[in-house]
């Protein structure tokens, strides 16, 4: 076999090895010294006793992260109890005419973390969004929480410095993502399958660096799995050529709505927000400097101006139609590609162990994660256009699938009907203006001021969102003069919801509520501690038993009581943003959601008044968008 191989292959092969080897000594060196301090702390039995020094040896980010969310539970055991303001008082704070520090325009991951940054940093902050919090993008993504495996290999194979940079970065982020938000985010474990056995060292090596550049904020660490034990982990795996696997971890959460608790929680601590409210245009003062906006509420067609010290663009793909507003000679720096997802049902991806193989033929990564009970398949990524809901196209969804069905054994057929729902999101690839071949793009994110002092934040990922706006909000106090009155510290702001969950919260729902335990844990993973109150609410229109708990579909643990929460608690306006962004039904599944449409609408109505003419309206335009979520065009006209 060895001499089969060409001269650049036996010398990956020895780097590999001795990297691994030397990976292995530093490992185990970390480990007994990790043991010996753990061991010397039990001996003297301070860890019993509380021995803070000794335990933030052990585990210095979750103690000091333990101590800070002490401290912020005491002053923040309100949050509990905290009513959220309604959408009206949002609207009349923002239209009483009053100055703001800063206007944020868009309500993806990057507008909520900003407002939530800026806000906790003593800032008058409004943010405005057209649609809905992570009606774009946010909500469209892979869902990983990830240092980005694929940008190590860059890092080490070509010692690219930066992408090394942004790698240790992400990991960095990773960690502080699931400490601030540990009911919507979890731990996954990936399974990478190896087809060559002289890519194993090479695998693993990646794998061990990937362990080792999170240092101390690591996940569980990765390990190597023999082709026997890998099809045990995954059965309906191809058999032929498989040598065996490598499992690492990287986290995993539920995008849109880690985005409205982002939005929620920046209006806990003082910020002004408001869904379905559009830009229009921007105003200028005498010296053409920008000034604030003018918005629009696309619910009433109410039009007003907003003044702000400084306006914030963070419009994701969108970044260019507001950049030109601004002024028109401005040249594009979004390159937007499209990626495609599909949902398959759970049996792709038996034991929540996700698979993920970075090195396809022609470069793209392909992958089956699983994910709120189903199994998510991707990606595509090609050029695209710009538009509010793309459309999946058909030979997109069939690339997927014929990519996919090479990972499976020749027995298990992926059939077009396994296809449960499909979403398209577009990439806010940031391009230098300046630059002259695609080859600069980077997916990095990029912060610029235009001579009109509109500042654009675009491109990065969901998981360095916060890094993201802490970096946006120290650039715009700089630019527009503003007088915080504290230092970042998003690092230690807990979502809403976090203070006082835990992960076995949901046994007291089932002894509380008699709901089965499925729907119990969808709560936890849900709302955190807030599922106490949703679960709470009573359907008055229930005829059947138990009153708590009513599923909105089968086969999938959505309760009614959810739609009420989401209308009361999280400013959800349409039967879509229930849907496809308070419970994710439409991206789960999009003839289960059609399916719950009218009842959604049942309930909005009671909750919201709604005649006749806007639940018909309601109805059109849901169906319009599942059609966008894969559901076949010919259901969505009939009632
Ligand atoms: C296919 C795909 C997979 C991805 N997977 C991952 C992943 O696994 N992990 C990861 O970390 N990252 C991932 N990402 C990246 C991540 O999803 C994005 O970086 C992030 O969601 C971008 O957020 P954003 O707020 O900048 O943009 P958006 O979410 O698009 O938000 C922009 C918002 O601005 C609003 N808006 C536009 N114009 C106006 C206006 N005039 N007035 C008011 N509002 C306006 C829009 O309605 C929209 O809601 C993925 C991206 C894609 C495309
Ligand atoms: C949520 O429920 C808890 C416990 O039942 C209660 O203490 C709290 O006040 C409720 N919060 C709101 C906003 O209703
Ligand atoms: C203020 C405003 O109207 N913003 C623009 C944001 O970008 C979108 C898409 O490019 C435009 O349609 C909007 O006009
Ligand atoms: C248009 C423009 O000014 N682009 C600049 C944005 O900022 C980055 C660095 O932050 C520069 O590289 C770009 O030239």
């Amino acid at each position: 076999m060895w001499k089969n191989l060409n001269r650049s292959q036996k010398k990956l092969v020895s780097l590999c090895a001795a990297g691994g080897i030397g990976g292995a000594a530093y490992y185990y060196q970390q480990q007994q010294q990790r043991r010996s301090v753990y061991l010397s702390a039990l001996k003297h039995q301070e860890a019993a006793m509380g021995s803070l020094s000794t335990i933030q040896k052990l585990m210095p980010r979750s103690v000091a992260f333990a101590e800070a969310v002490q401290q912020q539970q005491k002053l923040e055991s309100a949050d509990i109890d905290w009513k959220v303001p309604s959408r009206e008082t949002m609207l009349e704070r923002l239209k009483a005419g009053e100055e703001f520090d800063l206007l944020i325009v868009g309500g993806g991951a990057t507008g909520a973390g900003t407002a939530l940054d800026a806000t906790t940093r003593g800032l008058k902050v409004a943010l405005v969004e057209r649609d809905d919090f992570a009606s774009g993008t946010s909500s469209r993504s892979t869902k990983l929480v990830h240092g980005g495996v694929r940008y190590l290999q860059k890092a080490i194979m070509e010692l690219d410095h930066e992408q090394y940079k942004l790698v240790v970065e992400a990991l960095h982020e990773r960690k502080v993502f699931l400490d601030i938000a540990p009911y919507l985010s979890s731990q996954l474990p990936i399974m990478l399958p190896v087809y060559k056995w002289y890519q194993i060292p090479y695998y693993w090596v990646g794998c061990k660096m990937y362990d080792l550049f999170a240092g101390r904020e690591a996940l569980e660490s990765s390990y190597f799995l023999t082709r026997s034990k890998a099809l045990e982990a995954f059965p309906m795996l191809k058999k032929d050529e498989l040598v065996g696997a490598l499992v690492y971890y990287d986290g995993q959460h539920n995008d849109a709505r880690m985005n409205v608790v982002l939005a929620l929680t920046a209006v806990y601590h003082g910020a002004t927000v408001a869904n379905h409210c559009e830009v229009l245009d921007l105003t200028k003062n005498d010296k053409d400097i920008i000034n604030g906006a003018v918005v629009k509420d696309t619910l009433t067609g109410d039009e007003w101006t907003i003044k702000a010290k400084g306006v914030i663009n963070a419009t994701g793909p969108f970044t260019d139609g507001l950049r030109k507003m601004d002024d028109k000679e401005n040249k594009d720096i979004v390159a937007p590609s499209a990626g495609v997802h599909i949902i398959l049902p759970n049996y792709y991806s038996p034991r929540n162990m996700g698979l993920l193989d970075p090195a396809t033929s022609d470069g793209r990564v392909i992958f089956f994660l699983p994910w709120l009970g189903n199994t998510i398949a991707g990606t595509t990524d090609s050029p695209t256009e710009v538009t509010p809901n793309p459309l999946p196209k058909e030979d997109e969804v069939q690339w997927i699938l014929e990519e996919v069905s090479h990972y499976l054994s020749p027995d298990v057929k992926v059939r077009r009907s396994d296809v449960l729902a499909a979403w398209s999101g577009i990439r806010p690839l940031v391009r230098d203006p300046h630059a002259k071949n695609t080859e600069s793009l980077v997916r990095n994110h990029m912060i610029n001021v235009s001579d009109n002092k509109l500042l654009t934040i675009a491109g990065g990922k969901w998981t360095t969102y916060r890094a993201m706006a802490m970096e946006t909000v120290d650039k715009a106090i700089e630019v527009f003069d503003l007088k915080p009155t504290d230092v970042c510290h998003t690092d230690k702001v807990v979502l809403i919801g976090s203070t006082g969950y835990s992960n076995t919260m949901f046994i007291r729902l089932v002894q509380e509520f008699g709901m089965d335990t499925e729907v119990a844990q969808h709560l936890g993973h849900a709302y955190g501690s807030r599922a106490f109150n949703v679960s709470s609410i009573e359907d008055p229109t229930s005829v059947s038993w138990p009153n708590y708990g009513n599923r909105l579909a089968p086969n999938y643990p959505y309760i009614e009581a959810e739609i009420r929460y989401a209308v009361r608690q999280e400013f959800a306006c349409t039967a879509v943003d229930v849907l496809a962004r308070r419970t994710r039904l439409a991206f789960l599944n999009a003839e289960a959601a059609l399916q719950a449409l009218p009842r959604v609408i049942e309930i909005m109505s009671e909750e919201l008044k709604w005649n006749k003419a806007r639940q018909k309206q309601e109805y059109d335009s849901a169906a319009q968008f599942l059609v966008t979520m894969g559901l076949a065009a010919d259901r969505a006209g009939q009632k």
